[in-house]
Protein backbone atom coordinates (compact mmCIF):
# COMPACT_ATOMS: atom_id res chain seq x y z
CA UNK A 1 0.00 0.00 0.00
CA UNK A 2 1.49 3.51 -1.27
CA UNK A 3 1.57 6.16 1.90
CA UNK A 4 0.27 9.01 1.50
CA UNK A 5 3.76 10.96 0.21
CA UNK A 6 3.80 7.84 -2.09
CA UNK A 7 0.57 8.02 -3.60
CA UNK A 8 2.30 10.80 -6.35
CA UNK A 9 0.95 14.00 -8.03
CA UNK A 10 -2.98 13.02 -7.73
CA UNK A 11 -2.57 13.63 -4.12
CA UNK A 12 0.31 15.78 -3.26
CA UNK A 13 -1.93 19.19 -3.56
CA UNK A 14 -4.03 17.86 -0.62
CA UNK A 15 -0.71 17.73 1.60
CA UNK A 16 -0.01 21.47 1.61
CA UNK A 17 -3.94 21.93 2.18
CA UNK A 18 -3.77 19.80 5.05
CA UNK A 19 -0.40 20.95 6.48
CA UNK A 20 -1.92 24.71 6.27
CA UNK A 21 -5.13 24.00 8.02
CA UNK A 22 -3.22 22.32 10.45
CA UNK A 23 -1.21 25.64 11.10
CA UNK A 24 -4.16 27.89 10.77
CA UNK A 25 -5.71 25.73 13.36
CA UNK A 26 -2.03 25.65 15.55
CA UNK A 27 -2.82 29.54 15.37
CA UNK A 28 -6.52 29.71 16.37
CA UNK A 29 -5.74 27.05 19.24
CA UNK A 30 -3.02 29.61 20.45
CA UNK A 31 -5.38 32.33 20.24
CA UNK A 32 -8.18 30.78 21.86
CA UNK A 33 -5.93 29.17 25.09
CA UNK A 34 -8.26 31.50 28.10
CA UNK A 35 -5.43 33.85 29.35
CA UNK A 36 -4.49 33.33 32.88
CA UNK A 37 -6.22 36.04 34.87
CA UNK A 38 -2.93 37.67 37.42
CA UNK A 39 -6.35 38.83 39.57
CA UNK A 40 -7.41 36.97 42.73
CA UNK A 41 -11.43 37.48 42.77
CA UNK A 42 -11.57 39.70 39.66
CA UNK A 43 -15.32 38.51 38.51
CA UNK A 44 -16.14 39.53 42.85
CA UNK A 45 -17.79 36.05 43.27
CA UNK A 46 -15.70 34.88 46.45
CA UNK A 47 -17.22 35.38 49.33
CA UNK A 48 -20.72 34.81 49.32
CA UNK A 49 -22.46 38.40 50.20
CA UNK A 50 -24.62 36.24 52.25
CA UNK A 51 -22.19 35.30 54.59
CA UNK A 52 -21.37 38.94 55.68
CA UNK A 53 -23.28 40.69 58.80
CA UNK A 54 -24.45 43.66 56.77
CA UNK A 55 -26.35 41.69 54.16
CA UNK A 56 -29.52 43.00 53.32
CA UNK A 57 -31.71 40.13 52.34
CA UNK A 58 -34.48 41.91 50.87
CA UNK A 59 -31.76 43.96 48.60
CA UNK A 60 -29.86 41.19 48.35
CA UNK A 61 -26.75 43.00 48.57
CA UNK A 62 -23.58 42.72 51.33
CA UNK A 63 -23.04 46.26 52.84
CA UNK A 64 -18.78 45.80 53.64
CA UNK A 65 -16.26 47.71 56.01
CA UNK A 66 -13.38 47.23 57.53
CA UNK A 67 -11.94 45.11 58.91
CA UNK A 68 -14.18 42.38 56.71
CA UNK A 69 -12.43 41.45 53.98
CA UNK A 70 -12.88 41.42 50.08
CA UNK A 71 -10.72 38.30 49.00
CA UNK A 72 -7.48 39.64 46.96
CA UNK A 73 -8.56 43.25 47.70
CA UNK A 74 -8.15 45.86 49.67
CA UNK A 75 -10.25 49.20 49.94
CA UNK A 76 -11.10 51.89 51.68
CA UNK A 77 -14.28 53.47 53.55
CA UNK A 78 -16.68 50.60 52.48
CA UNK A 79 -18.01 48.61 49.33
CA UNK A 80 -20.81 46.86 48.51
CA UNK A 81 -21.55 43.23 46.98
CA UNK A 82 -24.69 43.14 44.80
CA UNK A 83 -26.68 39.90 44.34
CA UNK A 84 -28.10 37.99 41.33
CA UNK A 85 -31.32 40.04 41.20
CA UNK A 86 -29.33 43.22 40.30
CA UNK A 87 -27.87 41.56 37.04
CA UNK A 88 -24.18 40.99 37.32
CA UNK A 89 -21.90 41.05 34.23
CA UNK A 90 -20.77 37.48 35.08
CA UNK A 91 -21.41 35.13 37.66
CA UNK A 92 -24.06 35.95 40.74
CA UNK A 93 -22.07 39.10 42.61
CA UNK A 94 -20.64 42.46 41.49
CA UNK A 95 -18.68 45.40 43.25
CA UNK A 96 -20.05 48.87 43.81
CA UNK A 97 -17.40 50.75 44.95
CA UNK A 98 -19.34 52.98 47.29
CA UNK A 99 -20.57 51.22 50.07
CA UNK A 100 -21.97 54.21 51.79
CA UNK A 101 -20.31 56.67 54.48
CA UNK A 102 -20.17 60.82 54.60
CA UNK A 103 -19.50 62.44 51.24
CA UNK A 104 -15.32 62.87 50.54
CA UNK A 105 -14.60 59.59 52.10
CA UNK A 106 -12.43 57.80 49.82
CA UNK A 107 -14.14 54.72 48.35
CA UNK A 108 -11.75 52.63 46.19
CA UNK A 109 -10.16 49.00 45.84
CA UNK A 110 -6.77 47.87 45.16
CA UNK A 111 -4.71 44.66 44.42
CA UNK A 112 -1.43 44.24 43.58
CA UNK A 113 -0.38 41.51 41.19
CA UNK A 114 3.09 40.26 40.09
CA UNK A 115 4.56 41.68 36.80
CA UNK A 116 7.89 41.23 34.99
CA UNK A 117 9.04 44.64 34.08
CA UNK A 118 9.12 45.19 30.59
CA UNK A 119 5.95 42.57 29.96
CA UNK A 120 3.14 43.77 28.40
CA UNK A 121 0.02 43.13 29.87
CA UNK A 122 -3.53 43.29 28.96
CA UNK A 123 -6.22 45.09 31.42
CA UNK A 124 -9.69 44.04 31.17
CA UNK A 125 -12.87 45.04 33.13
CA UNK A 126 -16.89 46.03 33.12
CA UNK A 127 -18.53 48.72 34.51
CA UNK A 128 -21.67 50.68 35.13
CA UNK A 129 -23.37 52.82 38.13
CA UNK A 130 -25.31 52.22 41.58
CA UNK A 131 -28.97 52.45 40.93
CA UNK A 132 -28.89 55.46 42.71
CA UNK A 133 -27.12 57.69 39.69
CA UNK A 134 -29.35 55.98 37.53
CA UNK A 135 -30.48 59.35 36.79
CA UNK A 136 -26.87 61.25 37.75
CA UNK A 137 -23.37 60.39 36.38
CA UNK A 138 -21.23 57.90 38.78
CA UNK A 139 -17.26 58.50 38.18
CA UNK A 140 -14.54 57.08 38.61
CA UNK A 141 -10.59 56.60 37.76
CA UNK A 142 -8.50 53.34 36.91
CA UNK A 143 -4.99 53.36 37.65
CA UNK A 144 -1.76 51.04 36.84
CA UNK A 145 1.18 51.88 39.14
CA UNK A 146 4.12 50.64 39.07
CA UNK A 147 7.76 51.47 40.85
CA UNK A 148 7.54 54.96 40.00
CA UNK A 149 3.59 55.85 40.41
CA UNK A 150 1.42 55.55 37.77
CA UNK A 151 2.04 54.17 34.81
CA UNK A 152 -1.55 54.81 33.05
CA UNK A 153 -4.46 56.15 34.34
CA UNK A 154 -8.00 56.79 32.57
CA UNK A 155 -11.02 58.79 34.29
CA UNK A 156 -14.93 56.54 33.34
CA UNK A 157 -17.96 57.82 33.45
CA UNK A 158 -21.13 55.98 33.37
CA UNK A 159 -25.21 56.30 34.20
CA UNK A 160 -28.83 54.91 33.26
CA UNK A 161 -28.43 51.67 35.13
CA UNK A 162 -31.55 50.84 37.33
CA UNK A 163 -32.17 48.35 40.13
CA UNK A 164 -31.82 45.14 38.04
CA UNK A 165 -31.11 46.31 34.69
CA UNK A 166 -27.13 46.77 34.08
CA UNK A 167 -25.83 47.90 30.50
CA UNK A 168 -22.50 46.52 31.60
CA UNK A 169 -19.98 48.87 29.95
CA UNK A 170 -16.65 46.77 28.35
CA UNK A 171 -13.06 48.25 28.32
CA UNK A 172 -9.23 47.18 27.68
CA UNK A 173 -6.45 48.37 27.06
CA UNK A 174 -2.49 47.06 27.05
CA UNK A 175 0.12 48.64 29.20
CA UNK A 176 3.91 47.36 30.00
CA UNK A 177 4.64 46.78 33.46
CA UNK A 178 7.88 48.63 35.24
CA UNK A 179 8.29 46.50 38.30
CA UNK A 180 8.02 43.27 39.64
CA UNK A 181 4.85 44.18 41.28
CA UNK A 182 1.91 46.40 40.21
CA UNK A 183 -1.09 47.71 41.88
CA UNK A 184 -4.41 48.09 39.76
CA UNK A 185 -6.31 50.94 41.09
CA UNK A 186 -10.18 52.07 40.87
CA UNK A 187 -11.16 55.40 42.70
CA UNK A 188 -14.62 56.38 42.99
CA UNK A 189 -15.04 59.91 42.42
CA UNK A 190 -19.18 60.28 42.15
CA UNK A 191 -19.63 62.10 45.33
CA UNK A 192 -23.66 62.04 45.04
CA UNK A 193 -25.18 62.40 48.10
CA UNK A 194 -28.50 61.08 48.90
CA UNK A 195 -31.44 62.44 48.62
CA UNK A 196 -32.35 61.93 52.30
CA UNK A 197 -28.88 63.42 53.76
CA UNK A 198 -26.49 65.91 51.98
CA UNK A 199 -23.64 64.90 53.40
CA UNK A 200 -23.84 60.94 52.76
CA UNK A 201 -23.60 58.70 49.85
CA UNK A 202 -24.38 55.25 49.17
CA UNK A 203 -24.05 55.06 45.20
CA UNK A 204 -20.84 54.80 42.94
CA UNK A 205 -19.11 53.01 40.07
CA UNK A 206 -19.81 49.34 39.33
CA UNK A 207 -17.36 46.99 38.54
CA UNK A 208 -17.26 43.25 37.66
CA UNK A 209 -15.11 40.83 35.49
CA UNK A 210 -11.57 42.23 35.95
CA UNK A 211 -9.04 40.73 34.28
CA UNK A 212 -5.46 41.45 33.95
CA UNK A 213 -3.63 38.95 31.98
CA UNK A 214 -0.19 38.60 30.43
CA UNK A 215 0.24 39.40 26.47
CA UNK A 216 1.84 36.16 24.75
CA UNK A 217 5.36 37.68 23.41
CA UNK A 218 6.24 37.88 19.67
CA UNK A 219 8.44 35.45 19.59
CA UNK A 220 6.06 32.66 21.22
CA UNK A 221 3.64 33.18 17.80
CA UNK A 222 7.23 33.43 15.80
CA UNK A 223 8.22 30.11 16.69
CA UNK A 224 5.06 28.29 16.34
CA UNK A 225 5.40 29.78 12.77
CA UNK A 226 9.70 28.58 12.81
CA UNK A 227 8.15 24.93 13.81
CA UNK A 228 5.76 24.47 11.29
CA UNK A 229 8.11 26.30 9.04
CA UNK A 230 10.86 23.54 9.46
CA UNK A 231 8.40 20.59 9.57
CA UNK A 232 6.76 21.19 6.54
CA UNK A 233 9.36 22.02 4.39
CA UNK A 234 11.15 18.98 3.55
CA UNK A 235 7.03 17.41 2.70
CA UNK A 236 6.46 20.37 0.49
CA UNK A 237 10.05 19.03 -1.22
CA UNK A 238 9.60 15.59 -1.18
CA UNK A 239 5.73 16.62 -2.80
CA UNK A 240 6.93 18.41 -5.28
CA UNK A 241 9.88 15.91 -6.42
CA UNK A 242 7.02 13.35 -6.93
CA UNK A 243 5.25 15.62 -9.36
CA UNK A 244 8.76 16.09 -11.32
CA UNK A 245 9.21 12.77 -11.45
CA1 LIG B 1 -19.31 38.64 39.05
CA1 LIG C 1 -23.54 51.38 47.88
Amino acid sequence: MKSFLESGSKNWPQLPRAALLGAIAAFALLDSVPAQNLLVNGDFEQNDRRTYPNYYPAEDLAYIAQPEVVPGWSFGHSVDLYGAIHAPQNGTQYLDLVGGGPLGSEFSIQQTFATTPGAIYDLRFYYGNNENLAAAMASFTALIIGNSGPIWSQNFTHTGDTYNAHDWTFFSTTFTADSATTILRFLDTSNFATSYDPVYTVGGATLDGVVVSAVPEPGGVAAVAVIFGVCLTPILRRCFATRRR
